[in-house]
């Protein structure tokens, strides 16, 4: 039987690519996302490669998470691998300026959007004794630069919520890890932003990390034999040594 994946965020950037990564190797899908359009699209696209189911809901909403997992037919109920992706930054701003909007958002989608969707299928993974759940953290859980607080906030979370699930569900036998990416080219910055043209300026003068680069990694994790977990990756691109310096030829 084919393994199931199901990848929150699935629509744009890192959590598309992976859906299109995991096709290829013939996973099972469910893709979810806000924008039922575009899940729609991939839907089409990616049956003729394996079998997908999409969800369609806001990670912010607990109930519409549990009923969109809830929902689920029998072919896809048993989720072998959660990819739980879906967030973003909203603003960057110093904390003394910061906007309280976006401040909820990036906690309610990056931190408590992924610990609904992990409640909502954890159950599933224990009862079997087997699963592997996958946290795309950042190099903004590892350290915090300047005006990313809050969205370092949340990603530290992340990364210390990766360490409480791997502690917790060992006794399972379910595999955790995390994904830590620097800079990767996708929508990410037109949503920080707001699309303010400056987002345009992010990812020039230098290559930045695709996110089909995030996704073979992602793969690489989730196609190890049992016995190896791959439990923290941090990835940058060449140009990139940490959160602040960036090596750009304008
Ligand atoms: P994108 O903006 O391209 O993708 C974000 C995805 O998250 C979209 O599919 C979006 O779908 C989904 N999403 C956002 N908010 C919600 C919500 N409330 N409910 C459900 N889904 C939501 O960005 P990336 O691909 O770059 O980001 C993916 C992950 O990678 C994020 O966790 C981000 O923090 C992390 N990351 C990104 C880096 C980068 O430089 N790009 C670097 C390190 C980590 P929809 O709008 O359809 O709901
Ligand atoms: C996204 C990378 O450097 O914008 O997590 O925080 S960064």
């Amino acid at each position: 039987m084919n393994k199931t994946a199901l990848i929150t965020g699935a629509t744009s950037g890192i959590g598309y690519a992976t859906a299109f990564e995991f096709a290829k190797h013939g996973m099972d899908l469910i893709l979810c996302g806000r924008r039922l359009n575009r899940l729609e699209v991939m839907q089409k696209d990616l049956s003729k490669l394996t079998n997908v189911h999409i969800l369609n809901f806001d990670v912010r909403h607990k109930e519409a998470t549990f009923k969109a997992v809830g929902s689920l037919p029998e072919h896809f109920k048993r989720i072998d691998i959660l990819i739980n992706n879906a967030g973003n930054a909203h603003g960057l701003d110093p904390i003394n300026d910061g906007n309280i909007d976006d401040w909820d958002a990036m906690i309610d989608i990056n931190v408590k959007g992924l610990l609904y969707v992990s409640k909502a299928i954890i159950p599933g993974m224990t009862e079997r004794k087997s699963g592997h759940i996958i946290n795309i953290g950042s190099s903004a859980g590892k350290e915090v630069y300047p005006k990313g607080n809050v969205y370092c906030g949340s990603k530290h979370a992340v990364l210390a919520i990766t360490e409480g699930m791997r502690i917790d569900l060992n006794p399972y036998g379910i595999k955790v890890g995390a994904i830590n990416p620097g800079l990767v080219e996708t929508e990410f910055s037109k949503v920080r932003f707001k699309g303010d043209k400056i987002a345009d300026t992010v990812y020039q003068g230098y290559k930045a990390l695709q996110a089909e680069d995030v996704a073979e990694v992602i793969y690489f994790a989730v196609s190890r034999p049992p016995h190896v977990n791959i439990a923290d990756v941090l990835m940058f691109c060449t140009a990139q040594a940490n959160s602040t310096i960036v090596k750009k030829e304008l």
